[in-house]
């Protein structure tokens, strides 16, 4: 798969050799794009849906991100958890089982390597919109989950975040979920659904997952804007850069100097106009030719 790649700042600078799938100007952005990525002491990805697609994970907006032909914004909202909690169990129920199946892809991979490689000289951060854990998986060892994590759940009474990988996570959810059976409501009451063990709590635990019109953890958002005042270069990974305060990052970022490259299969409404680079392919392609030194 050939990167086509766009740089939005001039770049002179030429290849000695110019690899076939390139074209003289493509293979400059690339090469100067490592240039500026070697110099660079702080480097964040900001990775969207599409780095784990080649996972096998649906992306929200693909016309692959529906379930029983609702949309995840339809399901992921606290008014319909209120309402049919055993619903929006049995649509995460479906995710977990299914990222559990799933392993990180060269994309995921090829971040982690270059973390590992540069741990004396560079302080590189994964700030996910993603919550299937595969950064994690993969090795990166500084991972933000800026919407949460499919794995982990919180009490609705008491608060308590645990991590949870149980599959299923209780018994009454096992062959549930299903994502073509045409129910919109669930018959699964409330008292069978995952509750605090906490002997004084008992409260019905919810996925520990940032809704619609939910705010992002406070500390997370404190971490995620230390990270990125001080970036030098930003890669943003398969994100539609719809979603915010996620969608908002990588402008501030450009705004502030940081060189910012997006890696998508098609541009995005901002690339063309706040980044520095674009290259175009799937990333699990991409990322390793450009991280890979
Ligand atoms: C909040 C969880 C305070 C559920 C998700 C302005 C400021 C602040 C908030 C807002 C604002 N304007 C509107 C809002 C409200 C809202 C929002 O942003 N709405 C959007 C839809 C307009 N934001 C919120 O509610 C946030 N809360 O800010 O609180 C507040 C509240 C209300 C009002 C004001 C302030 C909370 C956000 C919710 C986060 N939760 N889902 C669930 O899904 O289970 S968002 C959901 O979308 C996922 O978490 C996902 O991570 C996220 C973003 O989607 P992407 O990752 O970008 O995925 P997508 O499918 O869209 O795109 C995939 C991309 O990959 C594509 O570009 C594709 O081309 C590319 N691709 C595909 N394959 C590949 C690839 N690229 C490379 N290689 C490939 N192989
Ligand atoms: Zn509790």
């Amino acid at each position: 798969m050939c990167i086509v790649s766009r740089s939005i700042r001039k770049r002179t600078k030429t290849l000695g050799f110019v690899p076939k799938f390139l074209s003289q100007t493509q293979a400059s952005d690339l090469a100067k794009f490592k240039q500026d990525l070697k110099s660079a002491k702080e480097v964040v990805v900001l990775s969207g849906a599409g780095i784990s697609a080649e996972s096998g994970i649906p992306t929200f907006r693909g016309n692959d991100g529906l379930w029983r032909k609702l949309s995840c914004p339809d399901l992921s909202k606290p008014s319909v958890f209120r309402d049919d909690p055993g619903l929006v169990w049995e649509f995460y129920h479906f995710r977990r089982e299914m990222v559990l199946k799933t392993k990180p892809n060269a994309g995921h991979i090829a971040i982690a390597q270059y973390e590992a490689r540069h741990k004396n000289d560079k302080k590189v951060t994964v700030v996910t919109q993603n919550f299937d854990g595969l950064h994690a998986k993969a090795g990166s060892s500084r991972v933000i989950e800026l919407h949460g994590n499919l794995f982990k759940t919180r009490c609705t009474k008491c608060n308590e975040v645990l991590v949870n990988t149980d599959s299923p996570i209780c018994p009454a959810l096992a062959g549930q979920g299903s994502p073509t059976s045409n129910k919109l409501t669930s018959d699964i009451a409330e008292k069978d659904l995952p509750h605090c063990k906490k002997p004084d709590c008992n409260g019905l635990l919810r996925p520990h997952i940032v809704w619609f019109g939910e705010t992002l953890e406070p500390a997370i958002v404190e971490q995620t804007d230390a990270v990125i005042s001080k970036c030098n270069v930003c890669l943003v990974v398969g994100t539609s850069s719809l979603v915010f305060p996620a969608a908002a990052y990588p402008s501030v970022m450009a705004a502030g100097g940081t060189i910012v490259a997006e890696f998508n299969l098609e541009p995005t409404l901002i690339s063309s106009t706040k980044f520095d680079y674009y290259f175009e392919g799937p990333s699990s392609v991409t990322l390793p030719e450009a991280l890979n030194e």
